[in-house]
């Protein structure tokens, strides 16, 4: 895969991407990822990039001519052209299942918004796709993008060290994470539950399923109520969940 990033800040992403799953995904080849400095094409000799909003209003809104000419630059320099998509808090809520269908892309040109926001033109003529990361307010597109690639990095046929570990994830769909523990057994008296120790692998098992179940309902009943359970399990979470 091909990942280009159009931003006013390319220097932050350099720590971020040097280490972690990102930096082997690059070593081994199955990710190459390009950073462009947005203001490359900016106007004049000032490299001017943004402007105040036509009607009046606050802020500055970034101008359309720069952000044309950097993905119409860059599109070239890689055999597909990819798809554009925009870093924003006006776009679709980033999921999994949308982190899986842009990971089948062979390319991606992500565009980081800065400022108060793009003009309306680039959404409408340049860009496939607007993105955000959650309800929250970021300073710019830049963390956002960082998020991003990284979940779809990690996605890439490769890039985990074990394969088990995705297995594993899907295994456990939409569920959350059953309590781990390490050594030591006792720590501080606080102590490892027995089944854990016990050697019972299909106990083992069934406990974890139990306590990712009861931890869902209980912390996240939207993704409850999207994930597969038997008849058996719904009675017993039904019955667990009266006691609370
Ligand atoms: C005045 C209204 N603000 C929107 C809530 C304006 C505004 C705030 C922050 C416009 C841009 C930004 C910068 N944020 C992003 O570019 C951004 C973002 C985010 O703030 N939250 C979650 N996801 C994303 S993706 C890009």
């Amino acid at each position: 895969m091909h990942i280009d990033i159009i931003t006013l800040f390319p220097e932050m992403f350099r720590g971020p991407f040097d280490a972690s799953i990102v930096a082997r995904a690059v070593e081994q080849g199955l990710v190459q990822i390009e950073l462009h400095n947005l203001r490359d094409w900016g106007e004049g000799r000032h490299k001017v990039v943004d402007d105040s909003p036509h009607g009046g209003g606050a802020g500055m809104v970034l101008k359309p001519e720069p952000l044309f000419a950097a993905v119409e630059a860059v599109r070239p320099l890689a055999a597909e052209p990819g798809r554009v998509v925009l870093l924003t808090p006006q776009g679709r809520l980033l999921t999994q299942a949308i982190v899986n269908e842009l990971a089948q892309f062979p390319r991606l040109v992500l565009l980081c918004g800065h400022y108060e926001g793009v003009d309306e033109r680039v959404r409408e003529h340049l860009v496939d796709d607007e993105i955000s990361i959650g309800d929250y307010v970021l300073s710019g597109g830049e963390p956002a993008a960082m998020v991003l690639v990284d979940a779809v990095v990690r996605r890439l046929p490769g890039a985990l060290g074990s394969e088990a570990s995705l297995a594993e994830e899907s295994h456990a769909q939409g569920l959350l994470e059953y309590p781990q523990y390490t050594r030591p057994a006792d720590y501080r008296g606080w102590r490892v539950p027995d089944i854990l120790l016990s050697g019972h692998h299909e106990e083992v098992r069934r406990w974890r399923r139990r306590q990712s179940l009861l931890r869902t309902a209980r912390r996240r009943p939207d993704l409850l109520a999207k994930a597969c359970l038997t008849d058996e399990e719904r009675r017993w979470l039904e019955e667990e969940l009266a006691s609370d």
